[in-house]
């Protein structure tokens, strides 16, 4: 492929290959060093903050009506953050670093124009499979997302097919006392442009909000189909049956989630628009002080990051074997000494009475998840 370095042509087609012919998680197989990303992805999480002021809105709306859209727009508006951000900042889809177990990270967006602060805290709670939980506060607004996130993956007709797994629940707390939750579910992704070593993200299939008296499926299509263009977009809310309260009509809107929307029915003019800019997350130190503990992740990886960035790749592997040694020998004393990694923000739960009450007569599958529920500890830095 023309994007590949001459010297790791052969490497990539090793790698090809290799995905190609196992499915399920590809997060530990090794990738020639131009694919690889310094950033691992307990950072990922913060991609659903960068518009902080369309978190913060949520709480602001009147109606329930309003509310659910306001629910909506600040979601459609995440997806250019979660999906292009590493093609528009180094030219291709890259490889995150495979957190360890225990992996910490911890930041905040400040508040600006009264919007109240946002606080992020993101846990790796499982290893293999790899699972990341998190969650998202803006608590003077009373709006909070917690989640979890992971991945099956397979291929299929040269393209990597990545099935998320997991859910978040956003809850809201309403002036007049009392809360909305919602339940978030998340879209397929389709990774193409392997061949030429430029990979790159199309959302497919749909994904659902449900609560507050509506469902809304969001429909997603790539070039050629609806509009025709790449990252289209088609979101639907219908009145939830039993939980409507006045909402009756159904509202569409759509548009390209990377670049804006408008009503299509049920309203008038523009949804959304993401050409203003984003907010990058602040990252915080967990530790007293402020300081970043020996599980933060950039800490933990800060050498690997540092070959990353630098071209050493030399530093970069011996620093990433040198961390996969120690996690590895950590796992066996805690199998020896029977006592396992206790995770420090989580506690993980077989089933989600949120998922399964919402996810109810609705086409959203399985009837249950885990779910991980956060223990409220926050650290200083971020009280
Ligand atoms: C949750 C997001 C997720 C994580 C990443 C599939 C992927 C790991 C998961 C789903 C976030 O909210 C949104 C964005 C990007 C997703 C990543 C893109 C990607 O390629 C990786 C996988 C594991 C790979 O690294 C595949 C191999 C690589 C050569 C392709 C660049």
């Amino acid at each position: 492929g023309e994007a590949v370095p001459v010297a790791q042509r052969g490497s990539w087609t090793s790698f090809l290959k290799a995905i190609a012919s196992m499915s399920g998680d590809l997060s530990s197989l090794t990738a020639p060093p131009f694919i690889l990303s310094p950033v691992s992805l307990t950072e990922y999480p913060a991609y659903w903050c960068e518009r902080p002021e369309l978190f913060a809105a949520i709480a602001d709306a009147k109606t329930s009506e309003e509310r659910a859209l306001a629910v909506l727009r600040w979601f459609i508006s995440t997806l250019k953050g979660q999906y292009t951000t590493r093609n528009e900042s180094v030219g291709s889809e890259k490889k995150p670093l495979n957190p360890a177990l225990g992996e910490l990270f911890y930041g905040c967006w400040p508040d600006k124009d009264g919007r109240g602060q946002t606080r992020l805290l993101t846990e790796q709670v499982s290893h293999h499979p790899p699972i990341t939980a998190y969650v998202i506060e803006n608590e003077s607004k009373g709006v909070k997302l917690v989640g979890h996130n992971a991945q099956k993956t397979s291929f299929s007709t040269g393209s990597i097919i990545v099935k998320q797994i997991g859910h978040a629940v956003l809850t809201v707390k309403l002036p007049t006392g009392g809360e909305e939750q919602y339940l978030l579910t998340l879209p397929r992704l389709r990774i193409d442009g392997l061949w030429y070593g430029a990979p790159y993200i199309e959302l497919t299939e749909s994904s659902y909000i449900v609560g507050g008296g509506f469902v809304g499926v969001i429909e997603y299509k790539g070039k050629g189909y609806f509009s025709g263009k790449s990252h289209s977009f088609k979101a639907t809310l219908t009145p939830r049956p039993g939980h409507g309260g006045s909402a009756t009509k159904e509202i569409v809107v759509e548009g390209t989630w990377h670049q804006n929307s408008k009503f299509t029915s049920g309203g008038h003019g523009q949804f959304h628009d993401v050409s203003m800019p984003n907010e990058i997350v602040t990252a915080t130190g967990g530790e007293a002080g402020g300081e970043m503990g020996s599980m933060e992740t950039r800490k933990l990886w800060e050498l690997v990051a540092k070959g990353i960035r630098e071209g050493d790749f030399e530093l970069a592997q011996r620093e990433k074997s040198r961390i996969e040694n120690e996690m590895r020998q950590r796992r066996k004393d805690e199998a020896a000494s029977g006592v396992p990694w206790a995770l420090k923000h989580f506690t993980p739960l077989a089933n989600d009475s949120v998922y399964e009450e919402l996810s109810k007569n609705t086409k959203i599958a399985p009837p249950t998840e885990d779910a991980y529920v956060f223990q409220e500890n926050w650290p200083e830095s971020l009280k």
